[in-house]
């Protein structure tokens, strides 16, 4: 059996999740996730790394597919609840997906779809009447496990899949170097279709036993509600997350102030992570909740490579130093590692790093060294023993709200509308988002943009839609004919 299974059997009784349907434990997880299996395998014995694609909210619907298609010897692939049908059928059809998985209130957007691809599709409630028992096939650790996209420098996102022992090695180093016990209580409310929400919150809070409270919707005043029933000990988010969560604060009377920083003082642990920490979040957090923030560092390839310590000092602007069982350094353009002190790639090697771009094995070479070594396309330096990020090597991935964003993927989109003659996006740095995706426009003269807003909510997810306009005449171009972004991002100071 898996290992997340076995250690899902030390506390049967325990409470694993807790949604707005109610509680479950681990007994009954591991029931349902069961008969989630079954009716995938419609008598085989096993999936044999098929695509199971799946769209269900956050809560033990999401858990129990996951888990039934581990179970059936399935490779799990979320969808991202706020797609709209063209990137979902993207993902889809990348994967080749056998079935489909979906929660009544996403069969109006993709039963039709199914249908005419003639893609079976199981409604996850309906699976689970099913109540046969039956012994369930022996998956091995090497396998694949899960398909998480990501974007990159090129326009389509790539499909990064994980097997399950690069999954054991993610979670386990974090287990340790965040010392998870069965005891804590966890929020999730981060989407499930990223390595942050489902590995590092998700996975790791069911590895150790804890209780997995899920939140569908980020809405600060609920986060605060559900502090304050006094349960929550443990709570990772993004950035902007902590952000919103300090507006809110202020917003309150001082009363209700001292009672939620009174409550959140008694937390075990409280990270960010997902995009660069603002010193200003990091010095007000820490008045709002008595927590000076863990940040570290991660990316969907590796799961977590970084991170300040549990204990120790966490240190403003740095994201710590390389978590245990992951080896990482820093090289200049040739690959040589830099002198101390010196700004280089980050560049990792681990069992937690992913085994392949899905379906696209020379994306999968390009990424690694000839000596097996995943180049991040991130710079750092190492002062005084811990990391500090400085930037990214390509101008076209954009860092919003904790979503990475290629601008070429939106550019393609946005060069097939009939009045856009040419366009460029770059990301304008935020306070709030980190970066703001932000376009440039060559258009015909009848181009309206509330019109182009709507035209792009079809076509790409609200995310990353451009928040911000502005329209030239002309592109500036440099000698060989290439759009200078740098010249673009003054344009929206
Ligand atoms: C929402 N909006 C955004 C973003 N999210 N705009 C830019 N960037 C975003 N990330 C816009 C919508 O387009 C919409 O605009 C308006 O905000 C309200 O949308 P809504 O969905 O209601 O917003 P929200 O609920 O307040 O969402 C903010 C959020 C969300 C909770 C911060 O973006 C989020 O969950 N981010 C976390 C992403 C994450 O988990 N990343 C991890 C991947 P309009 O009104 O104009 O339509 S990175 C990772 O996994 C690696 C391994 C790592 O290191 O962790
Ligand atoms: P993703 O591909 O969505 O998994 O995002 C991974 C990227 O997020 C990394 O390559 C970094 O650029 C960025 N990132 C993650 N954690 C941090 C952090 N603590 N500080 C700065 N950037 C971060």
């Amino acid at each position: 059996m898996l290992p997340i299974f076995n250690q899902a059997q030390l506390h049967p009784h325990a409470i694993a999740i807790l949604d707005s349907s109610g509680e479950y434990t681990y007994g009954s997880l591991m029931e349902k996730s069961s008969q989630i299996a079954l009716k995938l395998l419609q008598g085989k014995v096993d999936l044999s790394e098929a695509r199971v694609a799946f769209m269900v909210s956050p809560g033990i619907n999401y858990v129990s597919t996951l888990w039934g298609i581990w179970k059936a010897g399935g490779i799990a692939v979320p969808l991202c609840l706020s797609y709209p049908l063209p990137s979902l059928a993207y993902v889809i059809e990348d994967t080749k997906a056998a079935v489909l998985v979906v929660e009544e209130i996403y069969q109006d957007l993709l039963k039709p779809y199914a249908l005419e691809k003639g893609i079976p599709l199981l409604d996850v409630e309906e699976v689970q009447q099913d109540n046969k028992a039956a012994p369930l096939t022996e998956v091995n650790s090497d396998r694949g496990a899960l398909i998480l996209y990501t974007s990159g420098t090129t326009s389509l996102p790539k499909g990064v899949l994980s097997t399950h022992a690069n999954l054991e090695a993610q979670i386990s180093t974090l287990i340790h170097a965040w010392e998870w016990t069965a005891s804590d209580h966890t929020l999730c409310l981060l989407p499930l279709h990223h390595v942050h929400g489902l590995v590092n919150v998700t996975c790791c809070a069911l590895w150790a036993g804890a209780t997995l409270q899920f939140l569908h919707r980020f809405q600060a005043e609920e986060v605060y509600s559900i502090f304050l029933e006094g349960k929550v000990n443990v709570f990772m988010a993004v950035p902007t997350i902590y952000f919103k969560l300090i507006a809110e604060f202020d917003s309150y009377s001082e009363n209700k102030k001292k009672a939620l920083t009174d409550c959140m003082s008694h937390f075990r642990l409280m990270v960010s992570g997902s995009a660069a920490l603002p010193a200003s979040v990091m010095e007000r957090w820490q008045e709002v909740s008595g927590h000076r923030l863990l940040e570290r560092y991660g990316m969907t390839e590796i799961g977590m490579a970084i991170s300040n310590p549990y204990r120790g000092e966490r240190r403003t602007g740095y994201i710590g130093s390389p978590l245990p069982g992951v080896k990482v350094r820093l090289v200049d353009e040739a690959y040589e590692e830099v002198a101390l002190g010196t700004p280089g790639e980050i560049q990792v090697k681990g069992p937690g790093v992913f085994a392949s771009y899905w379906g696209k094995p020379e994306a999968t070479q390009k990424a690694f060294t000839e000596d097996g070594w995943f180049k991040t396309g991130d710079i750092a330096v190492v002062e005084q023993d811990y990391y500090r990020i400085l930037g990214r090597d390509s101008i076209d991935i954009i860092k919003s709200g904790g979503y990475k964003i290629s601008a070429l993927e939106i550019e393609e989109v946005l060069r097939s509308h009939s009045l856009i003659k040419d366009c460029a996006v770059v990301g304008i740095p935020n306070e709030e988002w980190g970066e703001l995706v932000a376009a440039v426009l060559v258009i015909e003269t009848n181009l309206e943009l509330a019109e182009l807003k709507d035209w792009l909510k079809e076509r790409l997810p609200s995310y990353k839609s451009p928040k911000v306009y502005q329209i030239l005449a002309d592109l500036p171009r440099n000698a060989m004919g290439k759009v200078v972004k740098n010249e673009l991002k003054p344009l929206f100071s």
